[in-house]
């Protein structure tokens, strides 16, 4: 897809974050906006899927190990065609597949659930272990996040990726620098992450993790390396596209009010206008 399109649809899945979050009253913009270009680059441009037949036997696998920015996830299927865009307002709603973190069973196009935070990239391992020993062609493309490399089942996983030489893995770390209560860097320094991946034999990129353009040359160069894992370390700004929301902490997990959500329409409409 052309980059004039993903900018479009990227700005089109962060509106509608805004729109769930507003109607639900909780959930988290802050992850969710930062990651909309790498997941609308994913979705609309690499991932080998078919929304009407999501399980696939051929289908590449997504897993969001950081599952509260599911709201980021669920726009971006919902746009892709995996189901109606017009449910999306039924997040976190009692009854809803939509639910504040993933629930594989009730969502088509789900993967895995998630939301306790740091097995993720265990459950990546394991899907692209099962697919090498099965000599398949898919892809295994895990998200995780920079608070989560504060977790020892993250490292323990990153030394099983080495050891199998899963090169048919591909891990997208959001490293936002904020977590739930503060900045990385002042909660448990994680320093040069990509350094540490480096170290731990990985094939490592480091990108713009919201210009589309890197996004897609990180994803074809990981997707040409052979005999390792790779990691691409994306440096996003949280918050992305709502200028009071933007690398502030505070907004990892909580809903604009009307008037917030206003404001942060407003924003992203005029952003639409500067793309179109
Ligand atoms: C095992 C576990 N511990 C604690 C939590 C509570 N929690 C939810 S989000 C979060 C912050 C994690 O940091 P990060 O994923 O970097 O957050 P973000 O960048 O989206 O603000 C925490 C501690 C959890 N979901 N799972
Ligand atoms: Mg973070």
């Amino acid at each position: 897809m052309e980059l004039k399109a993903l900018t479009l649809q990227a700005n089109t899945i962060r509106q509608d974050i805004i729109r769930m979050l507003t109607e639900a009253g909780s959930g988290h913009p802050g992850g969710s906006l930062g990651m909309a270009d790498i997941f609308t680059v994913l979705y609309f441009d690499f991932l080998s899927i078919n929304p009407p037949k999501p399980d696939a036997i051929d289908r590449d696998y997504l897993v969001l190990s950081n599952g509260h920015i599911c709201p980021v996830l669920y726009a971006t299927l919902a746009h892709r065609g995996f189901f109606p865009v017009k449910k999306l307002v039924t997040l976190r709603k009692l009854g809803s597949p939509l639910q504040g973190h993933p629930h594989r069973e009730a969502l088509p196009g789900l993967e895995s659930s998630s939301g306790p935070l740091g097995s993720g990239l265990s459950q990546a391992c394991g899907m692209a272990k099962g697919l090498l020993i099965d000599g398949r062609k898919n892809r295994v493309v895990c998200l995780t996040s920079d608070g989560e490399h504060q977790e020892g089942n993250t490292w323990e996983a990153v030394l099983f990726a080495a050891k199998y030489r899963l090169s048919n893995l591909i891990e997208i770390i959001d490293r936002n620098n904020i977590q739930i209560d503060g900045r990385t860097e002042e909660v448990m320094p994680l320093g040069s992450i990509r350094d540490k991946y480096h170290a731990f034999g990985w094939h490592t990129i480091e990108i713009d993790g919201n210009d589309i353009n890197d996004i897609k040359k990180a994803l074809a160069e990981a997707d040409a390396v052979a005999d390792k894992p790779s990691v691409i370390v994306a440096h996003v700004v949280p918050g992305k596209g709502v200028s009071f929301m933007e690398n502030q902490y505070q907004w990892h997990g909580k809903a604009p009010s009307k008037e917030e959500a206003a404001q942060a329409l407003l924003e992203l409409a005029k952003a639409r206008e500067g793309f179109s």
